[in-house]
């Protein structure tokens, strides 16, 4: 804060007048400063989409989309849900649970060989696998919860998802877009400068996609907690490194985290989509868990339903109401 000099007008004594009137303003105001703000409404990206059916996403189009590094790499993706939470896969932990200290987050970086100088990078305090997560490979509950160190910094580049809320139903068909840093083909990393990828995919029907992984003799591979998405004929697909990674579905004008970037048998392969792990099946223990997380897909309650305006009083004789 400047402090101007005092005009020589007011004589001695103005200084210790102007601090006393300073700390009577900060005692007597609510100090705003300290009141948390409001955070950004949820799947509200401020940059429009400027390429049209390219594979490189534009700069702040996905800005919830974080890079989950371990020991200085990319490792997996994950989104970001508040300030303080990320959502990610869980099988992204395997073996390493106990070493928070080797993980930590970039945020607001579109090029992961060039992420800016308005990026953020912030430490891992703690890591929450769901507890019914098995740690085997296509296993349920694939979801993980990571806490930050430190808040970060809202801005252009760095903003929340939203969970869809519980009215949100996704039909088969609907189309949602993945975003990752993972591969380009089976064993072919992204090339530098490595720009975040998007992919549109359309939610597969459930009964279909549980025929296509099916095990034989009753063992189902789809459970009820994850969502298939993609195209049957192979070609477009998450890969190795898109894991954590978000399936974004847009419904009432917000994006909404309906998946988790999962597992599927290989990439890209005819009849074996990718499989994400749903948001709306775990919502309640994400909510649990992580406060502060916003809720999308409701329209606005209209004004009708909230207080039925009663019908104008006429008073006999009294003028027409306009
Ligand atoms: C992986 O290993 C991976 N095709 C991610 C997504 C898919 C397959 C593998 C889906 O990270």
């Amino acid at each position: 804060m400047v402090l101007s000099r005092c005009p020589p007008a007011l004589g001695r004594g103005c200084l210790t007048t102007l601090a006393s009137l300073l700390l009577l303003a900060s005692a007597a105001t609510p100090d705003v400063a300290k009141m948390p703000a409001a955070p950004p409404a949820c799947g509200k990206p401020q940059q429009l989409s400027r390429i049209v059916g390219g594979e490189d996403s534009s700069d702040a189009e996905w800005p919830w989309v974080v890079s989950l590094q371990k020991n200085g790499r990319h490792h997996c993706a994950g989104s970001l849900l508040t300030d303080r939470w990320v959502v990610t896969a869980a099988h992204c932990f395997k073996g390493s649970l106990d070493k928070p200290s080797q993980f930590s987050v970039l945020l607001g970086a579109w090029q992961l060989g060039n992420p800016g100088l308005r990026s953020q990078k912030v430490g891992v305090a703690g890591v929450q696998p769901h507890p019914a997560y098995s740690w085997k490979e296509g296993a349920r509950a694939d979801i993980a919860l990571v806490r930050l160190e430190h808040a970060v910094q809202f801005s252009e580049r760095v903003l929340p998802v939203c969970l869809p809320g519980p009215s949100v139903r996704l039909s088969p068909d609907t189309n949602c877009w993945i975003a990752g840093w993972g591969s380009i083909h089976d064993g072919v990393p992204l090339p530098a400068p490595q720009t975040l990828q998007k992919l549109k995919v359309p939610i597969i029907d459930a009964e279909v996609c549980s025929r296509l992984y099916w095990r034989g003799a009753g063992q189902r591979a789809i459970t009820e907690d994850m969502l298939c998405a993609g195209y049957l004929e192979g070609e477009r697909d998450a890969c190795l490194g898109d894991s954590g990674g978000p399936l974004m579905c847009q419904v009432e004008g917000a994006w909404l985290l309906a998946g988790i970037i999962s597992w599927g048998e290989g990439c890209a392969e005819r009849d074996r989509p990718g499989v994400y792990s749903s948001l709306a099946a775990h919502r309640a223990w994400v909510q649990r868990l992580a406060q502060g997380v916003q809720l999308g897909g409701q329209a606005p309650r209209s004004r009708a339903r909230r207080a039925p305006r009663r019908a104008p009083r006429r008073v006999p004789g009294g003028a027409a109401p306009r």
